[in-house]
């Protein structure tokens, strides 16, 4: 395959409802679209979904205009490939930047699947017709507000729910959601919030006892020794997220026993390519995953849910509908979860189009680079 033209297109939607973490709040958001066009005109769409701030990685919006428009656009209109495997291994020349080159391996991926007639869940390896969805709530103003947050999404039927926490917001908000909901899975995530000190190891011994799925990325993203000694004096399963970027990370931390679960996210992990990779390093050694998610659009979406479909992910992924977050989607066909499953498209490729007149609506910067 030879790529004779890439856009670039930052997109803006409004968030339905303020998401915060233990870093920041949002309420709205940016992402950079990535179409490749072949030279039989077949086009491929990807998406960069960075968050807008260097708060949950080291990347931005800006970083990833910049890297993409300046190195990875370049490089893919250069290379030859027969499989986007091949195509990751070039995107791999530019270290890091994992948000950013997930945008162009996706589109590869997309492409691909599309041309060879296959739905790209077949492509990646996958099998199942439909894949779990759980949801993730953010840190609400009050308790009641997060308990009302639950009730409705477990009334709309996912599968699990997973509650942000940081200091201050987790032991009393966990135990209420715990109380008023005994049965539903749960899980909490701290984004890297929590310290290996006195005063954090009382409340992760606390949340030890609350019956919790897994407590994902307790600590800072390059302090496994931290997260496998916590293992080592807790019961609930360490789950990691922001530390393993590289299949390299997972190796090292199956070594030292700091994940007993895997949150596996294409944006983190750089694209399609290298998240089938850790799940089926994950699957060898008996680590179950589910699929993280980055609040993508439509397409980004599509491509989790595709992933989803791995004999590994099995516990619900964060692959909940569209409309949890945009009241309108960028696709022609938004991401539908009915009683907590979402189907996997059987048509070829993302198995949905973009939407180019609202995505036109939406856009504010766009870039063409050719041969
Ligand atoms: O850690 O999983 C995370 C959103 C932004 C930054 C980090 C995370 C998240 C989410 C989003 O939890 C979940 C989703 O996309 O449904
Ligand atoms: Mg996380």
């Amino acid at each position: 395959t030879r790529i004779e033209r890439v856009e670039l297109r930052r997109v803006r939607l409004p968030l339905v409802h303020r998401f915060q973490t233990s870093s920041h709040a949002k309420r709205e958001l940016e992402h950079i679209l990535v179409a490749l066009t072949d030279t039989d005109g077949a086009v491929g769409w990807g998406e960069i979904a960075s968050p807008s701030g260097p708060f949950y990685s080291a990347e931005t919006v800006e970083s990833c205009w910049a890297v993409a428009r300046d190195h990875l656009a370049p490089l893919v209109l250069r290379t030859d490939w027969e499989h986007p495997a091949d195509l990751a291994v070039a995107l791999g020349r530019v270290r890091g930047n994992h948000f950013a080159r997930a945008g162009f391996d996706i589109a590869a991926w997309a492409l691909w699947s599309a041309v060879e007639g296959t739905p790209l869940a077949h492509a990646l390896g996958g099998t199942r017709g439909s894949v779990e969805a759980g949801v993730s709530l953010g840190i609400e103003p009050t308790v009641d507000d997060l308990l009302a947050q639950v009730r409705l999404r477990v009334d709309e039927g996912y599968r699990r729910v997973k509650l942000k926490i940081a200091p201050g917001w987790d032991v009393e908000p966990v135990r209420a959601v715990r109380t008023a909901h005994p049965d539903v899975p749960l899980h909490v995530d701290a984004n890297g919030a929590y310290q290996d000190v006195p005063e954090h190891r009382a409340v992760l011994a606390e949340l030890d006892s609350l019956g919790l799925l897994m407590i994902e990325q307790p600590f800072a993203p390059r302090d496994l020794v931290a997260h496998a000694a916590l293992q080592e004096r807790i019961s609930t399963p360490v789950c990691l997220d922001e530390s393993v970027e590289e299949v390299a990370d997972l190796v090292t931390a199956l070594r030292l026993g700091a994940v007993r679960v895997l949150n596996v996210k294409v944006s983190r992990m750089g694209g399609l390519t290298h998240a089938v990779r850790a799940h089926d390093l994950a699957r060898e050694h008996g680590v179950p995953v589910w699929c993280g998610g980055m609040h993508e659009f439509g397409i980004g979406r599509a491509a989790n849910v595709a992933l989803s479909a791995l004999a590994g992910f099995t516990l619900p992924s964060d692959v909940s509908g569209s409309d949890k977050y945009y009241a309108r989607d960028i696709t022609t066909r938004p991401i539908v979860s009915t009683d907590g499953l979402v189907e996997v498209p059987a048509a070829p490729g993302l198995g949905c189009d973009a939407d180019l007149t609202y995505i036109e609506e939406r856009t504010t910067g766009r870039l063409v680079l050719r041969a």
